[in-house]
């Protein structure tokens, strides 16, 4: 099981406690898919994501955005018990959605280089360490049928 120190748990829910979960989980989703186009191929029925502005302004993208960050709140909630908290969003995305562990990777990376845009400063060495730590637990625990 993975070990969290008390000051990573403060710096991870103290932080996401500030967190506007639909605006930054709509930003992240929006950045996935214009960075890294060929995430686009899971989300064929979003309509209009030929822009970086059509993809921001997509309803369907903020929508989910929000949803999965939501999802990833409950991580965050229950940091002891991440894999069981992820055993069922990872029996969807492995068995029906197919959806390459690497994407997860990619989007916990998008999701810290918000943060510390939004954060500046406040989000310093020991926050980044805490949340990379945070979303690799995650993306492990997503991927777990895989294994
Ligand atoms: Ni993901 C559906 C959570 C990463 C592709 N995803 C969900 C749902 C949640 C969720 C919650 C809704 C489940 C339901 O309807 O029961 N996704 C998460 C989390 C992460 C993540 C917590 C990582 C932090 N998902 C990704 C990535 C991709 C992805 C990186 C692809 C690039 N997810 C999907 C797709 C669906 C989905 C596709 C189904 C969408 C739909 O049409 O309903």
């Amino acid at each position: 099981m993975v070990h969290w120190t008390a000051e990573e748990k403060q710096y991870i829910q103290g932080l996401w406690s500030k967190v506007d979960v639909a605006s930054i989980g709509g930003e992240a989703l929006a950045t996935l898919l214009f960075v890294y186009p060929w995430t686009q191929r899971f989300f064929q029925d979003f309509g209009n994501l030929s822009s970086y502005a059509a993809i921001s302004s997509n309803a369907k993208v903020k929508a989910h955005g929000k949803k999965v960050f939501n999802a990833f709140g409950e991580g965050v909630k229950h940091l002891d018990n991440i894999k069981e908290t992820f055993a069922k969003l990872s029996e969807l995305h492995c068995d029906k959605l197919h959806v390459d562990p690497e994407n997860f990777r990619l989007l916990g990376d998008v999701l810290i280089t918000l943060l510390a845009a939004h954060y500046g400063k406040e989000f310093n060495a020991c926050y980044h360490a805490a949340f990379q730590k945070l979303v690799s637990v995650v993306s492990h625990a997503l991927a777990h049928r895989y294994h």
